[in-house]
């Protein structure tokens, strides 16, 4: 009797420790199965200034919609340029796919001259390439349709564009970004991202006259009566550059023609805009931040990131092994190139990430920065003056 006196007790305490010890674990075990599903989340691509493109799904097949036509782009507040694009923009819309999708793109060409689509970086069937003469698909015509059909067999940062007389089609503006995203989860390249940003970049030359329609005939005017008399250092006329219109980020304000041929550029711009039209990129302290950079342009773009260092994890839409990985905060784009980078985000404030090619950061009129320039924006951090119209 004694001895169950003390038991009876003894148990009741191990029971309700047991149950203590089963209730707190199986919380952590729901919290670990929380975690287990969130990391199976795909984080969303954002392409900041640009839309992903839509699709709609039609016997397991993803089909997108792209038409190519000319697009009057504000590349900055009241600069326009007229350039080609698809679905309304330059880039176009970046189309975001899984890995083994099989993907159905139908591209309209509502150009006056004959266009394709190229998927660069992309392994896809030969006649699928888009590089009419040499494989079978074709120079799809004005007014007519195409549609390309792949596997997406790769994970990682591509891109697509013209390849009909692409020195001056992709210099209209006739590109966009392709991403492939891992079957499932936001296991990118090795790392769990918890954004996933892209930039792509161009550069365009802007000619003709600002309050015109932009047409040829006034390219040679263009600028000289803006800046009048006034001469910058090297000797030329403020808002000249030669035959080439106006200088580095001195457009002013209006329409232009966009001169693909031109080998001076004074626009240069993050996926079609200029600082400050470009949309900064919101982080949370303590995130995983993915950067996919893509440049189709004439010229190389270092690309360099304040208050960070990167690593550079994947190049050309293919994950460099661990050992080929680096850390830097600048990085050399090359035409035809595409870089994915991921930073902690562990430094908060608002943090410019830019071409490091000084002219390429020329200040419009009314600013003393410009070009190829955005910044990470950290939650909960003041908005700098020249954000002030992001919040
Ligand atoms: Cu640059």
């Amino acid at each position: 009797m004694k001895v169950l006196k003390f038991a009876i007790p003894a148990l009741l305490i191990m029971a309700i420790a047991t149950i203590g010890f089963w209730q707190i674990n199986g919380k952590q075990d729901g919290d670990a199965f929380a975690k287990e599903k969130d990391n199976l989340k795909t984080v969303q691509p954002i392409t900041p200034n640009v839309k992903n493109a839509k699709y709609e799904v039609k016997d397991g097949v993803k089909t997108f919609h792209l038409t190519a036509e000319p697009v009057k782009q504000e590349v900055s507040k009241g600069v326009y340029m007229k350039a080609w694009g698809y679905n309304g923009g330059t880039p176009g819309p970046t189309i975001v796919t899984h890995k083994g999708d099989k993907v159905r793109i139908v591209v309209k060409n509502n150009l006056d001259v004959p266009t394709s689509v190229h998927w660069h970086g992309l392994i896809v069937p030969n006649k699928m390439d888009g590089v009419p003469g040499v494989e079978n698909s074709p120079k799809i015509k004005p007014g007519d349709t195409f549609t390309y059909e792949f596997t997406v067999k790769q994970v990682g940062t591509f891109m697509y564009h013209s390849h009909v007389n692409p020195a001056k089609q992709e210099m209209m503006g006739l590109s966009g970004m392709f991403i492939a995203l891992p079957k499932k989860g936001n296991k990118i390249d090795g790392v769990k991202v918890d954004r996933d940003y892209s930039i792509m970049l161009n550069e365009w030359s802007l000619q003709g006259s600002p309050s015109d329609d932009g047409s040829m005939k006034d390219m040679d005017m263009g600028g000289m009566d803006m800046e009048k008399g006034s001469s910058s250092k090297d000797g030329k006329k403020d808002g000249m550059s030669g035959m080439d219109g106006f200088e580095e980020g001195k457009v002013p304000p209006g329409t232009y023609n966009v001169n693909p041929e031109a080998m001076m550029w004074n626009v240069f711009t993050f996926n079609g805009k200029q600082f400050p039209a470009t949309q900064p990129m919101e982080v949370k302290k303590g995130e995983t931040v993915l950067l996919r950079l893509g440049n189709i342009s004439m010229q190389n773009h270092p690309i360099h990131l304040h208050g960070h260092n990167f690593k550079v994890v994947a190049k050309d839409g293919t994950p460099l092994p661990k050992a080929a990985q680096y850390e830097a905060n600048t990085i050399d784009v090359a035409p035809g190139e595409t870089y994915d980078v991921v930073f902690k985000a562990n430094n908060p404030g608002t943090w410019i990430i830019h071409c490091h090619l000084p002219h390429h950061t020329a200040g419009m009129s009314d600013t003393e920065e410009g070009g190829m320039l955005n910044a990470f924006h950290y939650d909960g951090t003041p908005w700098p003056p020249a954000f002030q119209d992001k919040k």
